[in-house]
């Protein structure tokens, strides 16, 4: 059973138990993804990130989802893109980890993501939904319990790039 899915559309209307929201380092909100998911969430998302006290570059941590449909919601922090010479590959590659650790230590079965970093943070789309996709067939080869791991793109052009990705790697 191919375990992973991509769908076209937004994030915050998922019905999975857990959204991953592409934040930056003060988890205290911004545009993007993040904005969409605060402004459905609504204040008490800010205020227990404030709890927090920010998250690192690559790593990752987990709030509830109050107001989305989703119970939980794991911000991840994705690299800034320099050109590729900085690490940026492996920091990526990190997120997609931390929040698969999550997803074990918590017991969630259904998780959806956005494209992390390819937004604002100027990652190249199809170098991203390739390290998306490896890192997660990665982790589905050890874990069996995780049911459906979902890629939602925002356009035509993103669920292209992820197609493209998971084609290219299918044994
Ligand atoms: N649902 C799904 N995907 C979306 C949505 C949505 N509602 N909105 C945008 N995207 P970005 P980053 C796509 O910029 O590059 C924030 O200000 C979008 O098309 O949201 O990781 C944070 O606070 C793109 O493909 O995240 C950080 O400061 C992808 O989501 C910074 O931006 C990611 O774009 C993080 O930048």
């Amino acid at each position: 059973m191919e375990r992973i899915s991509i769908v076209q559309g937004d994030i915050t209307g998922q019905q999975v138990q857990a959204i991953v929201n592409a934040a930056n380092e003060s988890l205290l909100g911004g545009g993007g993804v993040d904005g969409a998911i605060h402004r459905t969430a609504g204040p008490e998302l800010l205020a227990e990130c404030r709890t927090l006290g920010g998250c690192p570059t690559g790593e990752a941590r987990i709030t509830k989802g109050y107001h989305l449909p989703a119970p939980w919601v794991i911000h991840t922090v994705g690299p800034v893109w320099h050109g590729g010479g900085r690490g940026e590959d492996e920091v990526l590659a990190s997120c997609y980890q931390s929040v698969y650790a999550l997803l074990e230590q918590h017991g969630i079965v259904t998780v959806a993501f956005p494209a992390i970093s390819t937004g604002v943070y100027r990652f190249p789309l199809e170098r991203a939904a390739g390290i998306a996709v490896s890192e997660t067939r990665r982790f589905l080869g050890r874990n069996q319990s995780v049911q459906e791991i979902r890629f939602v793109c925002f356009d035509a052009g993103n669920e292209a790039a992820y197609r493209q990705a998971l084609s290219g790697t299918l044994i």
